[in-house]
């Protein structure tokens, strides 16, 4: 097989949303046709990816009749199993219909926050019959433009009253769901509740069952907040919390761009490759981007198969660098393992504290020491651009 083919083993999925995007945008209309799902499903395992992910109503019209659901559910199955994909995650479109224009379980309205648990159990029951495992919870219009309306307090505590509610019920229906909250700091609503990786972690630990919850970090939504997409999912791996990945790309300081994996900033993708394959992530690689909006239908499966060939190429590169004797040899160097005082600063005792207290230190030879990250960084830089 050439190198950097996808097989299944990789775990890639992709959401019907995006490939299926049809290149609208808030200043034009769609460029593209919509593609069914059955044909999506088909592309992609052609393409050699995993598994498909879904909104409801990517799949099942809003407003559908019980016959019409049964009827798209059972194509979508048959094409699942004609074509070995996956439905490993799912979840609610709780953005799209103007119900939801001022939140969903945080809309100030007791009848929409009931309305969104009530769509949102019928899509739990959906992704449970097609296998899902994860359900992911993107809170679009969880969020306000007016802080006068004076809910920033209860918003929070109807949002947590929403998902303890949505995880008794997987629990009792025996879904096993593990449950992804996915933070985004704006886009669509002025300010969204829970910007960031950071906000989401603080907010799991105050749910009734936070063992049931984790997070679905996006490459864009950390961007567009200004930070780094490495650290926000070292932090999730970190607390045993990366449940789900949106993988994409992103310029800082735009629009929500979804641009294809690796495109804008390739050196962030990289360490982003390199911290789940270290970590033994063993969940889904989901890019979470689409093609651009002046793509036709050719340019989305181009756009498709670079998402996946970037985080191939980016896993060799990772391997690569791990062998690369120059690159460890600065690592190495980088890393002083002598403290010079023994046992003391590694395990408090009484004894440890006074004998650190009574420690010299050369605090000036501490501060000139050159750390040699410069080179670390160049040697990295080489790698990424093939020259190494
Ligand atoms: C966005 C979000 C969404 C979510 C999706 C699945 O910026 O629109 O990233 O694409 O990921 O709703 O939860
Ligand atoms: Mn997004
Ligand atoms: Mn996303």
């Amino acid at each position: 097989m050439a190198p950097y083919t996808p097989t299944p083993d990789d775990r890639f999925t992709f959401g019907l949303w995006t490939v299926g995007n049809v290149g609208r945008d808030p200043f034009g209309g769609p460029t593209r046709e919509p593609l069914s799902a059955p044909y999506i499903v088909q592309k992609l395992a052609e393409l050699g990816v995993y598994g498909v992910n879904l909104h409801d109503n990517d799949l099942v019209p809003i407003d559908a009749t019980a016959a019409e659901r049964d009827r798209i559910v059972r194509e979508f199955k048959q094409a699942l199993s004609d074509h070995g994909l996956k439905v490993p995650m799912a979840t609610t479109n709780l953005f799209g219909d103007p119900a939801f224009k001022d939140g969903a379980f945080t809309s100030a309205d007791a009848r929409v926050r009931a309305y969104a648990l009530q769509k949102t159990m019928a899509s739990m029951d959906l992704g449970a019959e097609l296998g899902a495992e994860t359900y992911v919870f993107w809170g679009g219009r969880e969020g306000t433009e007016v802080d006068g309306s004076g809910k920033l307090l209860d918003a929070l505590g109807w949002f947590r009253d929403s998902l303890n509610y949505l995880a008794e019920y997987s629990e009792s229906q025996g879904y096993g769901y593990r449950f992804a909250l996915e933070p985004k700091p704006n886009e669509p609503r002025g300010d969204i509740f829970l910007p960031t990786v950071g906000s989401a972690l603080g907010f799991i630990a105050t749910l009734a069952r936070p063992e049931l919850f984790g997070v679905n970090p996006e490459f864009a939504h950390e961007t567009m907040a200004g930070l780094s997409f490495p650290h926000a999912i070292a932090q999730a791996i970190d607390a045993g919390k990366l449940f789900h990945i949106d993988l994409n790309d992103q310029k800082m300081g735009r629009f929500d761009q979804d641009l294809r994996f690796g495109a804008e900033n390739p050196k962030g993708a990289f360490f982003t490759v390199k911290l789940l394959e270290d970590s033994g992530y063993t969940g889904m690689r989901h890019f979470d981007a689409h093609a651009l909006r002046t793509e036709d239908e050719a340019g989305v499966w181009a756009f498709a198969r670079g998402c996946m060939r970037t985080y191939l190429i980016l896993k060799e590169k990772a391997r690569q660098w791990d062998e690369d004797a120059e690159i460890q040899a600065a690592l190495q160097a980088y890393r002083v393992q002598d403290a010079g005082v023994g046992e003391a600063a590694t395990r408090f005792s009484p004894e440890n504290a006074a004998a650190l207290k009574a420690h010299a230190f050369d605090r000036v030879a501490l501060g000139a020491r050159g750390p040699g990250l410069e080179q670390l960084d160049q040697l990295t830089m080489e790698l990424l651009l093939g020259v190494r």
